[in-house]
């Protein structure tokens, strides 16, 4: 059927032509064409939805739009986000995906996508050290750590299931105080609640203070709260850092608690024999939650989450009447009833497909490649008197700032270079803070950024600091 299909006329022809097109300029140019809230607002209110005039011309005028505005994130000056770049071939997947359009729940409708699933999970599970566990996609970082919640709540708790928290303790879940926010979340939705949630403080290097962590799970029990978890983070957001997870370990042990792993953006060193060292400690884990779409730039979304012992996802996510759906006997080959979705994606596709093209040894280079091009980035700063590294260098998160001008506030002029160079379009970074104080976050996360990018960016951010303060001196 498809070769049925003339060249130029069909909807496939032209979407063949705007990916071949959109290919070749992602990468040149600017990052963004920038346009503020109002205006951008008002060139989209000008594309009338509801015409319904059903042409072509006008559905394709609205996708030049939309990548006409859109940032261009596998720029090699695209620097934000834990994730960047473009894997053709995971791209491939995720096309054929749509164009297949089937979802993950039974082998009935989803018979090669169960086996690839099942496939890619089962060297996921080698790489990451849970060979004798089970693992589940899921929509990403922030939907494993709360899974990762109900099953420790649900292994300490069985009558959770049908009585609900009635008559459960008070309990206590401890995580770092620079772990991810969907950890916040997770309490709020398992029905914990934010204020059984204990932040541990964390040392200059930005690594969970294991002392604290012992104190304060004591004071805990102490004060009648029950621990429930302890969540280590692999690669914290902002700068990078590792937990102690040997540490972490035992004192889960000891005070008989879940230990789970959020490695969304990090876990990936397991990948790298010269990386994997900062994993050391996640063999005693109970669960690790991994994104592929982070630093093996397989495009949005490809969450996974692996459990030491098996029966954790029967447990939670096995319910209901199914008739209507799983037919499966003994054999159990449908993937759905172990998942907190009922339709899902086949987001293994494109990791099948990532696999394939680059296979393990790939993605180990991969991996390798951002340490050294971190390392040039962390060199850069130092060697230039008006930059500062603002914090221990892990893997590829770099925390930097420029000095400002004497009588100018730190946070505001970095916070305007940023700004400023975002609007430029020549580079796009992003901003955090470490305590109060602001920080730019640069992460290089795209497979084909090369040392030439990192030190144009330097050029650029350096370039955009020194017409920054130019303005001020004319404030002044
Ligand atoms: N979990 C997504 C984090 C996004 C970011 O920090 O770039």
């Amino acid at each position: 059927m498809l070769n049925q299909i003339q060249l130029g006329t069909s909807p496939y022809a032209q979407l063949a032509k705007v990916m071949e097109r959109y290919s070749e300029e992602r990468t040149r140019g600017k990052v963004v064409d920038y346009q503020d809230y109002a205006t951008l607002q008002n060139k989209l209110k000008a594309l009338d939805i509801n015409e319904g005039k059903q042409s072509w011309d006008t559905v394709w005028d609205m996708v030049e739009t939309y990548l006409s505005y859109s940032v261009k994130t596998a720029h090699p000056q695209y620097f934000n986000q834990l994730w960047a770049g473009q894997s053709e071939a995971a791209l491939v997947g995720s096309v054929i995906e749509s164009l297949a359009n089937t979802s993950m729940y039974t082998y009935e409708v989803a018979p090669v996508a169960t086996l690839i699933e099942t496939e890619v999970l089962n060297r996921l599970k080698d790489v990451f050290g849970f060979e004798q566990g089970e693992a589940q996609v899921t929509t990403g970082g922030s939907n494993s750590n709360y899974l990762a919640l109900l099953l420790a709540l649900h292994r300490q708790y069985p009558t959770l299931k049908h009585q609900g928290m009635h008559g459960l303790p008070k309990l206590a879940v401890f995580v770092s105080a620079d772990a991810h926010y969907s950890m916040d979340k997770a309490m709020v939705m398992s029905g914990i609640g934010l204020d059984s949630l204990v932040k541990v403080p964390v040392d200059d290097t930005g690594v969970m203070r294991t002392d604290e962590l012992e104190r304060l799970l004591q004071a805990s029990v102490d004060n009648g709260r029950v621990p429930v978890s302890i969540i280590g983070t692999a690669g914290t957001t902002v700068r990078g850092a590792f937990d102690d997870f040997a540490s972490i370990a035992t004192l889960a042990a000891e005070f008989n608690c879940w230990f789970h792993i959020d490695g969304a953006w990090g876990g990936a060193v397991a990948f790298s024999k010269a990386q994997k060292h900062f994993l050391t400690g996640s063999e005693h884990a109970d669960s690790l939650s991994w994104d592929g779409h982070k630093m093996l730039g397989v495009p949005l979304m490809c969450g996974v989450i692996f459990v030491r012992e098996p029966g954790n996802f029967d447990r939670v996510c096995n319910l209901g009447d199914t008739s209507y759906i799983f037919h499966q006997g003994a054999e159990r080959q449908d993937l759905g009833p172990y998942s907190l979705q009922c339709g899902r994606r086949v987001d293994m596709l494109k990791m099948w497909l990532e696999y394939t093209y680059f296979g393990e040894a790939g993605f180990e280079q991969r991996i390798d490649t951002f340490m050294q091009l971190s390392a040039l980035a962390e060199n850069r700063i130092q060697a230039e008197p008006t930059l500062d590294l603002q914090a221990k260098r892990w893997i590829n998160n770099i925390c930097f700032r420029s000095v400002p001008p004497s009588g100018v506030d730190l946070n505001e002029y970095n916070k305007r270079i940023r700004e400023k160079l975002y609007q430029s379009g020549d580079s796009l970074v992003n901003v955090a803070y470490l305590d109060d104080q602001l920080t730019i976050r640069l992460i290089i996360a795209n497979k084909d950024v090369t040392k030439q990018d990192i030190e144009q960016f330097f050029d650029h951010w350096l370039m955009t600091a020194e017409s920054v303060r130019k303005e001020l001196q004319q404030c002044a």
